[in-house]
């Protein structure tokens, strides 16, 4: 048993005095420092990462934590991912667990833990051990190819991740969806310094066999591939060889087949050797400068792989054809255009190659449609983002973690307050700043920032970044969570840091100022039609597969949506999905900068805690009751604790309700009557209701016994 108060600190915020931030960062501080790095608000985990192996996991943890209640042990992710399970399979509600922080912040990490809790608590058996193999072995394939080492975290996830996991009637585990999000392909051409391309390069190169290497045509070294950075190859404490055998015989878990697997390896060396291609200019007998490729055998052999002939791939990739209603007429491109082509394809390749393996797990651990199923949702996505400079990429994350935001002010701190209205309890309300305003700036159909810049996409005519920047000035100049430098001069403001291409917005968390260059290009996501038709033409059957818009009798003049629409539209699914369950928070916070184990730096910490709205939420829980359940199922649960309930009762639930606490002596200071509902001020007095239940069933059980006992 615990105390909730201690050396270490409080376990819950709800407990803290004074409730303000700097006590608030102390607690997380002392608590770190002990190397206790969960804490909770009510049921929300706060976790701070370690940046060290602590010795709180595994098996023993685990079967700790499936026999107490939340409250009883100390604060983990354990208890977190038990309560979740266990109201999923014996209150049939479908849950989610939402992990948010920032870069580094330990989501990714989070996600396992709970997924690996609920493997090792759920159903037995030779059918529902796979099954859980299949899913805990989606994780390093899809690390392998949408994580990477980034300045932040060295093993960054580089896409968003929500994976619905499905249950039968009894828990155990049927199998899974998975959904990506937004993968940051820009990465597979082009990496920041101290950075690396997506880890399975790497891991390719170090751990084929000589006899892999040379059916992809690949050489050992890294230093001879454009597109890996040549001043970062390797990662401390991270084994590129090992871990290249780990995902391909995950990739065998889950059901991938040998040829599949070798395919997918292909089409990856595929987009090293494109790197490679060097282009350079060749001088037209009409004297204007096009673009040619320097090495031919490169080309060939990428024209062997892809079973393409490679004059079609130089053609694809040197020249570009408009097609009007009468005619065609084929361009030549210059260098520039050329190598933009080139790695505009490299990138789609890769994109493309990472979403068909999400689609393949998801064949194999799909579920029929037939069954009824109970679901348990994790959700690890990128967490808000201010970089130094922020472009397109950052607008729809920032985006997506607004539309979190709002998730959490719904399902918490807005819900919490309309239960008690609905439910007549008196009740002083916590104020708290709703989000809405921006998510609709960003997001309104007609005149949100992504439908503008959909607008200038789609417009015939010049457009540019330029021109959307202009549209967004005019139609922001008044909204109080848009600036720019024409907004700014307008109303006589006169701020050096903001450049004449950006527009700032006043995100919940902080001010964050985009840059548009790119906007336009990015958001059209256009691949050039000469480039898809030849990927399409090309015999290697999953590369082809990936191109199906390349088939003549497909081309549609309609064009596929936005990368911008697209990406809203997913969060929009998300949302929905996220609303239909019992939300579960895991807020991650990174304690310093260096991924070191034992520093906090109070300042980090404060940016993070007030974006995440901590004080706000344990403002609201405080305010509040940490516990509320309708009558019957706590008399159902309770009634054993009083004489007027036990063994009967046959009056109405909340009477039956009124005489347990009665009997207990429960302070009045700690409860509630509702009107469907009891509510329980704080986790001490559900702690003593659950201990004495305990204490009363095991007199109960000794009774039983006894009895048995005279009777034989
Ligand atoms: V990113 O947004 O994908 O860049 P995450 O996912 O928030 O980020 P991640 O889970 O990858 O962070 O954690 C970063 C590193 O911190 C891990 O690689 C571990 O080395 C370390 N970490 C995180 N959580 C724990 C933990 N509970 N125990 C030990 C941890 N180490
Ligand atoms: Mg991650």
């Amino acid at each position: 048993m615990t105390l909730l108060e201690g050396s270490v600190g409080v376990e819950d915020l709800v407990l803290l005095e004074p409730l303000e931030q700097e006590p608030l960062l102390r607690n997380l501080q002392l608590r770190y420092e002990k190397k206790e790095i969960y804490t909770y608000i009510g049921n929300v985990l706060i976790s701070v990462n370690p940046y060290q192996q602590l010795p709180i996991y595994g098996l023993e943890f685990i079967a700790k934590y499936r026999d107490y209640t939340f409250y009883e042990l100390k604060p983990h992710i354990y208890a977190l991912a038990n309560v979740a399970y266990q109201s999923l399979r014996d209150r049939d509600r479908d849950q989610c667990i939402l992990i948010t922080g920032e870069s580094g912040s330990g989501k990714t990490e989070a996600s396992k833990l709970v997924m690996s809790y609920v493997a090792a608590v759920c159903g037995k058996g030779e059918q529902v051990n796979s099954v859980k193999e299949q899913l805990l072995q989606s994780n390093p394939v899809l690390e392998a190819f949408g994580n990477a080492k980034t300045i932040r975290n060295n093993n960054s996830s580089r896409f968003g991740k929500y994976m619905d996991i499905e249950f039968d009637f009894k828990g155990s585990p049927l199998g899974g969806v998975i959904t990506n999000y937004l993968l940051e392909k820009s990465r597979v051409v082009k990496q920041l310094e101290g950075e690396r391309n997506f880890h399975i390069f790497y891991q390719l190169l170090a751990g084929a066999d000589a006899h892999l290497l040379k059916a992809l045509k690949l050489e050992r070294d890294t230093s001879g591939y454009t597109y890996l950075n040549q001043k970062v190859s390797r990662v401390d404490g991270m084994d590129d060889t090992s871990n290249f055998k780990a995902v391909q015989s995950a990739m065998t878990v889950i059901g991938f087949s040998e040829e599949e697997i070798h395919q997918v390896l292909e089409v990856t060396a595929l987009v090293l050797k494109l790197g490679n291609v060097e282009l350079a200019d060749e001088f037209q007998a009409n004297g204007i400068s096009a673009s040619g490729i320097r090495d031919g055998r490169g080309i060939q052999e990428i024209g062997e792989m892809m079973g393409l002939k490679s004059e079609e791939l130089e053609k694809a990739l040197c020249s570009r054809t408009m097609k009007t209603a009468k005619e065609k007429v084929v361009t030549a491109l210059n260098v520039i255009q050329a190598q933009y082509a080139r790695d505009a394809l490299a990138k789609n390749i890769y994109s493309r190659l990472f979403n068909w393996i999400v689609n393949r797990i998801n064949e194999s651990i799909k579920v029929g449609t037939g069954e009824k199923k109970k679901v348990m949702g994790v959700l690890d996505i990128y967490g808000f983002e201010i970089l130094e400079d922020n472009s397109f990429e950052q607008f729809v994350i920032n985006y997506c973690n607004e539309k979190l935001q709002q998730v959490f002010i719904e399902m918490t701190l807005k819900e919490e307050q309309e239960e008690y209205e609905r439910e007549g309890i008196p009740w002083t309300k916590v104020d708290y700043f709703d989000n809405g305003i921006i998510c609709n700036l960003i997001e309104h159909n007609q005149r949100g920032i992504l439908a503008m810049l959909d607008e200038e996409c789609l417009r015939p005519g010049v457009v540019s970044d330029a021109t959307f920047l202009a549209k967004l000035n005019q139609l922001f100049s008044k909204h109080n969570h848009y600036e720019s430098k024409v907004t700014q001069n307008a109303q006589r403001q006169y701020d050096h840091t903001m450049g004449l291409s950006s527009f700032r917005i006043c995100h919940y968390a902080g001010k964050v100022t985009y840059n548009v260059n790119s906007f336009i290009d990015k958001n059209n996501d256009l691949l050039f039609r000469d480039l898809s038709e030849a990927m399409w033409k090309a015999r290697h059957p999953l590369l082809r597969s990936l191109f199906p818009e390349g088939d003549p009798k497909q081309a549609s003049l309609k064009r596929p949506p936005t990368a911008g629409a697209q990406f809203k539209n997913s969060v929009a699914i998300l949302m929905k999905n996220l609303y239909s369950k019992n939300p579960n928070y895991i807020r991650c916070i990174k304690p310093n900068e260096h991924q070191q184990q034992g520093q906090f730096s109070s300042e980090l910490v404060a940016v993070q805690t007030r974006y995440l709205g901590l004080l706000e939420n344990v403002r609201v829980r405080r305010a509040g009751y940490a516990y509320r359940q309708r009558y019957g199922p706590f008399l159902e649960r309770y009634r054993l604790l009083s004489r007027s309930t036990w063994p009967r009762w046959n009056g109405e639930d909340r009477e039956g309700v009124e005489k347990v606490v009665e009997e207990l002596s429960l302070s009045s200071e700690e409860l509630a009557f509702g009107k469907t509902k009891i509510f329980i001020r704080s986790p001490k007095t559900l702690f003593f209701l659950e201990e004495q239940r305990r204490l009363r069933l095991q007199q109960l059980a000794t009774l039983i016994q006894k009895t048995y006992r005279g009777w034989r």
